[in-house]
């Protein structure tokens, strides 16, 4: 009996990656792609893809688990739900944030952050960094060191007290990152206006979650997504503008762009399903489960974030995944309380489901070709990061984490996802396919019906240095 070639052989794949897609059998060993083809030799297992799409396993390039918070508010998913539920949403790698306090050094939030994931995650995961206190200590020592040992990325805040940098303090930082070659992220709102606003909307009474909406206009989120423009065209270094929210910060990149400028963007699914109506028409308090920073805005908007997605103004489609629980004590309701809206925890679940609403909606919804939902979902996230061709295309010598899809109808229960969270924003939708089956490292995670990853089974990626070009984009908002 001749021994088997491979250690797995999918066999009749529909292969689809960022430029192509085409029929093969895909030959696994070691955890590794080792041929494409057709009649490859025998495998030790054997999957039959029977004709269906196999995508790349999803790179969730954005995501918070287990971020601290100050108490009681603390985050529903850990390494372990959060990876979990990721799996069986067809991601196989995610980049959530290890986050500086401010007086904190980077170091300590990297080493309590690997704490937090090691011998919990089920599938591979990356650092992004999040910088609020760029002491000389942390631009001069602290960046360049963790630059190199594999941390290539880090958020700079324009809001939230606890984590925002002044205008002289993000040129600090994105000096860093043009020095050692970095990604620089940026979450654009302007925080004065917000502050505000915020108590205008205090004095009059209106403190139900939908006013969080009106606290944080489009206005000030173009405000500051042209300012952080500026300030890296100052630096001469390429930026990354995070959950991008609608037309107006979208027409400043899309100038940008036109200048030759080197600014990526990255939007997420509540931008393309929700909009500010989910944080109620009335003073309820049920909305506060969709209340995230920007906030979802209106369906005219929602065209213009589709449109984007397909003409190659967005780079990246992340989930932002805030993992809080609307019931409790810990989540939407701090200490239990139905809280004016500056005190209601920002964010919404999505970790699970990013990858299926794209492809209903996107993929056989006719908005988008699968080669894009590969480029947004998978390819493009694991160059923005350094993570690519390990990670996030279907290629000879890649990581063996991919995606078979079911391409049915069913509609969205929260009681299917496996994040810890007591709810998901899409609640009741219906969707036209889900993850029959997910790879990691050619490892079944997910068969369709059960989970199958073990905690601690999940490696650290020490991130490379970012190669992604931007696309230029011709056309108007
Ligand atoms: N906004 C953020 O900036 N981060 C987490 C979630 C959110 O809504
Ligand atoms: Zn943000
Ligand atoms: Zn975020």
């Amino acid at each position: 009996m001749s021994h088997a070639s491979f250690d797995l052989v999918i066999r009749n794949a529909r292969v689809a990656t960022a430029s192509d897609t085409f029929s093969a059998d895909i030959g696994v060993s070691g955890g590794r792609i080792t041929q494409l083809g057709t009649d490859l030799g025998r495998g030790e297992r054997e999957i039959d893809a029977a004709g269906r799409v196999v995508t790349p396993g999803g790179v969730d390039a954005h995501c918070h688990l287990d971020q601290p918070m100050a108490p009681p508010v603390r985050m529903a998913d850990n390494f372990d739900t959060g990876t979990r539920a990721a799996a069986c949403g067809g991601t196989t790698t995610v980049i959530p944030f290890a986050a500086q306090e401010k007086g904190q050094s980077l170091r300590a939030a990297v080493a309590d952050y690997h704490q937090r994931a090691e011998g919990r995650a089920h599938i591979d995961y990356a650092f992004h960094l999040i910088v609020s206190d760029p002491t000389p200590q942390v631009l001069n020592v602290e960046l360049p060191a963790l630059i190199a040992e594999g941390y290539t990325s880090f958020k700079i805040y324009m809001t939230y007290d606890d984590l925002k940098l002044d205008d002289g303090q993000i040129l600090d930082v994105l000096d860093v990152a043009r020095t050692h070659g970095a990604m620089a992220m940026v979450h654009a709102e302007n925080a004065e206006c917000i502050e505000w606003l915020t108590k205008r909307l205090e004095a009059a009474g209106r403190t139900a979650p939908r006013f969080h909406a009106h606290a944080r206009p489009m206005l000030v989120e173009r405000e500051a997504t042209h300012r952080a423009i500026a300030l890296s065209q100052l630096v001469d270094v390429p930026i990354l503008i995070v959950h991008v929210s609608g037309r107006e910060a979208v027409e400043q990149i899309r100038w940008a762009r036109g200048q030759g400028l080197k600014v990526f963007a990255e939007t997420c699914p509540q931008y393309l399903f929700l909009t500010a109506e989910d944080l109620g028409i009335d003073d309820s308090y049920q909305g506060a489960r969709c209340v995230c920073s920007p906030p979802p805005r209106d369906k005219a908007n929602q065209e213009v974030i589709w449109n984007g997605l397909n003409d190659g103004l967005f780079t990246l489609f992340s989930s932002d995944h805030a993992p809080f629980n609307y019931d409790g004590t810990e989540g939407k309701k701090p200490g239990g309380e139905e809280v004016e809206f500056r005190h209601i925890p920002n964010g919404l679940a999505g970790i699970e489901t990013r990858m299926a609403l794209l492809y209903s909606e996107g993929v056989l919804g006719g908005r988008i070709t699968l080669e894009k939902f590969v480029e947004l979902t998978a390819t493009n996230p694991a160059k923005a990061y350094g993570l690519h061709p390990r990670k996030g295309t279907i290629a000879i010598g890649a990581d063996a984490d991919l995606v078979i899809w079911d391409e049915r109808e069913f509609v969205l229960r929260n009681t299917q996802l496996h994040h810890a969270v007591d709810n998901t924003p899409y609640e009741g939708m219906t969707l036209k396919a889900w993850p029959g089956l997910t790879l990691s490292r050619g490892e079944v995670v997910w068969d369709g019906r059960e989970f199958h990853g073990h905690a601690g089974r999940g490696r650290f990626l020490a991130c490379g240095t970012p190669s992604l070009q931007p696309r230029q984009s011709g056309r108007s908002a």
